[in-house]
């Protein structure tokens, strides 16, 4: 168990410190990119493609020019007079700016109109007249593939279909073998469908170029302020745009999701515009806009997991078709473009796996790693969780005792799983006697047993997840080759206040409240004398920033080294002012002592003092430090999910009865916050698990593009989420902690999915996709029926 070192005015780990950035959230004092206002600034809006696929045969801008208040409307053939009508996605894809001739999915940015106002502008982008010629477009991506397809690019150089790529891990001889010779093998095709992130905050940015200081300041909802600052310069770097003169702000960010990752063409149209016109541009997407544009997840899956008849797992093969829509722009590191998806082996000892994915193009809006995926690992933790309780289904054994069976045990780790990684802890058997116990299993399995009995229709789900975040190590973790490491810089001045910034970037997360935490663990200063930024380029040290659930693991433990070298100037301070040698100062929280003699002390405010007013000769005056983070391996933190549902047989309405969650991330830094993370991150995994799901129509056309239809779960819709955790430390983060905020996203959709197809059983129905809503439910039971 974890006990504080600190007292809670210090507010050290493990102190459940109310957060410090509320009050001035809760009294509407935020700053977001649309508060931001400056003078003279323009607006901009898109006039968007009512086609999925269409020949663009003319854009008349004239009757939109002819409004008073419209300054211009900026077409890719503007665009392309600066070469800058196309630019590259996060994985080395290429995505249209503004198109030229063809647009590629419904609600593409056709052009832009800049006004003196929003409204004047909306005005604008309604008077724009555009002619298009609409081809068929290709929405299912097994079609995509087909031989009289369509080659949707064919701006890109040797394409000859609409295959992106092939991927794949592991030993495929070798776990077909395995699955030829074993006892049971059960299969499936799993669809991970398209879900979006609706963020309260939509996507923004306010460009301001100034012509005489030559400088870009750009206010950008953005969670990786400075990777993206470095593409910028990269891709305009040619007309004057150099990174020294690109200022990014990420102000406040009312919810990022992995929305706010990419480059979106909206960014780019008003930057370039306000370099062009020497006046500060705002964009800011509406609603409509923001559902329809980007997306998460989307893989279809073929599994397929052998066993022996006892239930001991053997082998595992995936096979995936992920449609990435138009270009691939997933925000993955290059040597891996399927993210963590290799994760798939689960929490499972076993030696023989293989995964394999094919991206195709569609079109359909880019995006895929996005809404608390961890790099894909919703969809790995999906396919394995289903299929392990599939597998105990046709065994006719308990979900929890297949998987006490097959749970690679404490003792294993570092455990190498067979598609590559190195998990660093876990104690995987308690986590889930803990989620048992607190929900009372055993006394469920007999409820179950009765109702069974008596025609009702109950189920319980388990989900026992691995998960794996916290991006480095930065030999082979990259952004566009920007490798990833983070980042923290602290600064104690003379009174023994601090401010300490980083690289990441908090959407929500707390993080103003958590590091503060980490550095009073460190330093003894309490938390509430150390003020947090983050998000401006030009202050912040470089940082890959906040996605992947990478800021603790990265950065916090920056602040844990960069607060350790401080410790560290301090004893040679402390030892010069009370007039002993180094080796006879130790150190307690906030204070240092002479050994054997511990009324004779400075606390860290006076040593901070000495460090500008009385240091020891020949040193370097001043109380600083940085530490760049480079993890020497990921965090693997873990899960067990347990979820009880009861199904009208009648309407196939769903009752969510029981859902406890127990997770382990090592350490915990503030437990209230990973409660509330915990908390979100399950409500975003009932989501997809029973309500959101982006549907098209044949054309290519988004049948729910409005939150009157898109269903986004309120607390209305919320079952009573209870949280706990078991903690095993990372050995080897400097807090022992791990990552946690993407979790409960991961862990919760494959234990609601379980359940209610564990309650389905007695009719026979085996599997169905999420989201597994009432009516999905309902005719899956009159279809179970008509075949009984
Ligand atoms: N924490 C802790 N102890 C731990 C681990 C984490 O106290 N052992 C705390 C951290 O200090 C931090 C919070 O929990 O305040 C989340 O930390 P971490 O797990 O490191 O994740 P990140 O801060 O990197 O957050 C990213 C993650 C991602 S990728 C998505 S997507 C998501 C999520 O955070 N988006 C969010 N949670 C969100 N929460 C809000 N409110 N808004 C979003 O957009
Ligand atoms: Cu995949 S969503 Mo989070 O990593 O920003």
């Amino acid at each position: 168990m974890f006990s504080c070192k600190t007292s809670p005015e210090v507010g050290g780990m493990g102190h459940s410190v109310k957060r410090k950035e509320d009050a001035r959230f809760l009294h509407g004092k935020g700053n977001y990119t649309d508060d931001v206002k400056l003078p003279g600034m323009l607006s901009m809006v898109m006039v968007r493609s009512p086609y999925a696929y269409a020949k663009i045969k003319s854009i008349n801008k004239e009757k939109a020019l002819a409004i008073d208040g419209v300054l211009a409307v900026i077409t890719g053939e503007d665009l392309a007079q600066y070469n800058l009508h196309w630019m590259p996605t996060l994985l080395s894809d290429t995505q249209m700016v503004l198109p030229t001739d063809t647009v590629m999915h419904q609600s593409q940015e056709v052009c832009a109109v800049i006004a003196t106002d929003r409204y004047i502008a909306v005005d604008g982008a309604e008077a724009v007249d555009v002619q298009y010629e609409p081809m068929q477009a290709i929405v299912d991506p097994f079609k995509a593939l087909d031989d009289d397809a369509p080659l949707l690019r064919p701006d890109k150089e040797g394409q000859k279909d609409n295959h992106i790529y092939h991927w794949e891990r592991g030993d495929k001889a070798k776990t077909e073998a395995a699955i030829a010779a074993a006892d049971v093998v059960v299969k499936e095709r799993i669809h991970l469908p398209r879900i979006h992130v609706a963020s309260i905050e939509t996507c923004g940015v306010v460009a301001s170029y100034d012509k005489d200081t030559e400088k870009m300041l750009i206010y950008l909802t953005s969670q990786a302020p400075h990777a993206i600052r470095t593409i910028l310069a990269l891709v305009a770097g040619h007309v004057g745009l150099s990174e020294e003169k690109i200022r990014i702000i990420a102000p406040d960010i009312g919810g990022g999701f992995g929305g706010k990752v990419p480059v979106y063409p909206g960014y780019v149209v008003a930057i370039a515009a306000s370099f062009l016109i020497g006046k500060p541009v705002k964009w800011i997407e509406d609603r409509s806009e923001n559902l329809v544009n980007g997306f998460a997840r989307d893989y279809h899956m073929d599994c397929e997991l052998a066993a022996t008849k006892d239930g001991k797992i053997q082998a595992f093969k995936v096979s995936t078709l992920a449609d990435h829509g138009y270009t691939d722009s997933s925000a993955n590191p290059s040597k891996y473009p399927t993210g963590m998806f290799s994760i798939c082996t689960g929490s499972y000892d076993y030696e023989h796996a293989f995964a394999e994915l094919d991206a195709v193009y569609t079109n359909k809006a880019p995006g895929g790693v996005a809404y608390r995926c961890s790099f894909r690992v919703t969809e790995a933790v999906h396919a394995i969780e289903r299929m392990v309780d599939k597998l105990a289904a046709e065994l006719q054994m308990d979900p929890a005792e297949i998987r006490f069976k097959n749970f690679i045990k404490k003792d294993q780790f570092p455990y190498a799983s067979p598609l590559g990684w190195s998990y660093d802890s876990g104690d995987y058997d308690a986590t889930l006697k803990k989620a048992m116990e607190m929900v009372g299993y055993d006394d469920y399995k007999k409820e179950q047993a009765e109702k069974r009995a008596q025609g009702k229709l109950m189920g319980i789900g388990l989900c026992t997840f691995t998960e794996v975040v916290g991006a480095g190590p930065s030999k082979d973790f990259d952004i566009l080759g920007i490798a990833m490491f983070d980042s923290a810089e602290i600064r104690v001045h003379p009174t023994g206040k601090a401010m300490a910034r980083f690289g990441t970037k908090s959407q929500g997360q707390g993080h103003e409240t958590t590091y503060a935490q980490i550095l009073a663990e460190e330093l003894g200063i309490p938390y509430t004398d150390i003020e947090i930024e983050e998000g401006d380029t030009d202050t912040a040290p470089y940082g890959l920033g906040t996605y992947a659930s990478r800021s603790t693991p990265t950065a916090g433990a920056a602040a844990a080294i960069a607060a350790r070298k401080l410790k560290d100037k301090g004893k040679k301070i402390a030892a010069h002012l009370l007039e002993v040698s180094e080796e006879d100062i130790e150190w307690e929280v906030g204070k240092y002592f002479v050994k054997g003699a511990p009324e004779k002390s400075k606390t860290i405010q006076d040593v901070a003092f000495a460090a500008y007013t009385n240091f020891p000769p020949g040193m370097e005056p001043g109380f600083e430090a940085t530490h760049y983070y480079d993890p020497p391996n990921l965090t693997f933190p873990n899960g067990a999910y347990i979820c009880v549902v009861e199904v009208d047989e009648e309407t196939g309405a769903i009752d969510v009865k029981r859902f406890v969650a127990i997770d382990d991330c090592g350490n915990i830094i503030n437990p209230m916050i990973v409660e509330g993370q915990v908390h979100g991150g399950l409500t975003q995994g009932i989501a997809p698990a029973m309500y959101e799901g982006i549907e098209y129509d044949d054309e290519g056309n988004v049948l729910n593009g409005t939150l009157m239809d898109y269903l986004v779960p309120t607390a209305v819709e919320s079952p009573h989420w209870e949280t706990g955790h078991t903690i095993t430390p990372s050995p080897h983060h400097p807090l022992g902690a791990k990552g946690v905020a993407e979790s409960p996203t991961v862990g919760a959709p494959p234990a609601i999915a379980n359940a209610i197809i564990d309650a389905l059983y007695p009719l026979g129905i085996k599997h169905l996709d999420i989201p597994i809503t009432p009516a999905k439910v309902w005719e899956a039971i009159q279809e179970a029926k008509a075949k009984a």
